[in-house]
């Protein structure tokens, strides 16, 4: 079965048989920065036809001296020091968010009000009401708006999504999701980061890789009405320097989906010898799925309705065969596929949205699941804080 975003899309919105050109000005130029450069670079020779062609119209920096050798490196046609001269570039259609999280709202706002598309990095925002401004600002553009959660498309997670849509597996009883890294550990000597920094970054592991978790939840499961959380602060690390006024390093949640499931989410900064490791299980009436994002292209899958118990067993499934999601675009079975390709496939999806004036949800995150996750964040931290359960406050 080929779901709608990652069949061959059609011509673009100019008609004819020619994929329209859609002008890219991206705000950010290091580690997400470069993964979607990579991925934009990827699309008009990856996809045939491509749903667009992106033009890498501008890229835009604090730092003169490095978004200009960024500039070059990727090949952008333009680089700027002030993201407001840049939405002024005529050549820009869509403004493509890969910097901090404060520096969001304001220019996303501003793109929105300017007419643009939209695609932010995660988390959208510090909190839900910076969130609930962008989602406002996006209502009233009427242009799209997408939140750059790239791990809706790993094949074996949108195959997950597939398996389970319209409640195929049964009644879904558990979620448990974590995020594990290592990078803050004292003995790793981290450097200074946004990331470290509450001004910054608005939360630690929670927003920067608890948001993932809780976005799949959102896309695969439903929707979170209740947390119970506790979150961890950092010991100083070797820089001596706090983590950055109380970012968390970690958290723990216990959750209550609002059809009845529960589940538990977890991210962590400190779990000595977890690169980049995001997993998840999902227990059904009829089927248990995991995920591990550390075998990317595995969806291990336990089927109760479809194996005589003799025989039942988990069975790893490589997300690489015809008919699988993206297969078709990348390379024969079995020739495995890696991180930056979600970054591939997220923007594929947001272009032939724009360029086809398609529906971003539900395969991609909207700014509205952005603020959805963002409520969950402050809900989060709420509880933490009080020692309470607390009700996710979806009202905008
Ligand atoms: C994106 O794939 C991502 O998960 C980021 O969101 C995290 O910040 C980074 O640590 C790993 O990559």
């Amino acid at each position: 079965m080929i779901a709608a975003s990652h069949s061959a899309p059609r011509s673009g919105a100019s008609g004819g048989d020619r994929p329209p050109h859609l002008g890219v000005g991206i705000l950010g130029y290091r580690f997400m920065g470069k993964a979607h450069s990579n991925a934009l670079k990827k699309i008009p020779y990856i996809f045939t036809p491509p749903p667009a062609v992106p033009e890498l119209a501008a890229i835009c920096g604090r730092d003169g001296e490095a978004v200009a050798e960024a500039r070059r490196r990727y090949g952008y046609a333009r680089h700027y020091t002030d993201w407001r001269a840049m939405l002024e570039d005529e050549a820009v259609d869509i403004f493509d968010d890969a910097g901090p999280n404060d520096v969001h709202a304001e220019p996303c706002i501003a793109a929105l009000a300017a007419g643009k598309h939209v695609m932010c990095e995660k988390p959208l925002a510090r909190s839900a009401a910076e969130a609930g401004a962008m989602l406002e600002a996006a209502r009233a553009a009427g242009t799209k708006h997408m939140t750059a959660f790239n791990y809706r498309f790993v094949p074996a997670v949108r195959l997950a999504w597939e398996l389970l849509r319209d409640g195929a597996l049964g009644r879904i009883y558990h979620y448990r999701a974590s995020y594990l890294q290592e990078w803050l550990m004292p003995a790793l000597g981290a450097g200074d980061s946004w990331r470290l920094h509450r001004g910054a970054a608005g939360s630690g592991a929670l927003g920067d890789l608890g948001s993932h978790a809780i976005d799949l939840a959102h896309f695969l499961v439903g929707e979170i009405a209740a947390v119970s959380a506790v979150t961890q602060d950092p010991a100083p690390h070797e820089g001596g320097r706090e983590s950055g006024e109380g970012v968390d390093a970690a958290f723990a949640a216990a959750v209550e989906f609002a059809h009845g499931a529960t589940g538990t989410l977890e991210a962590t900064r400190v779990a000595a010898g977890r690169k980049n490791r995001l997993s998840f299980e999902i227990n059904a009436e009829t089927a248990t799925l995991c995920f591990d994002l550390e075998r990317l292209n595995e969806l291990r899958i336990y089927r109760m309705d479809e194996e005589p118990e003799t025989v039942r067993g988990f069975h790893d499934v490589l997300v690489t065969d015809p008919g699988h999601p993206w297969a078709e675009a990348w390379w024969p079975p079995g020739h495995v596929i890696g991180w930056e390709h979600t970054f591939v496939h997220e923007f594929a999806h947001f272009l032939a949205c724009v360029a086809q004036d398609r529906e971003i949800a539900p395969l991609g995150a909207t700014f509205e699941d952005g603020y959805r996750c963002a409520a969950v964040c402050d809900a989060i931290l709420a509880s933490a804080a009080s020692g309470r359960k607390v009700y996710v406050d979806y009202k905008l």
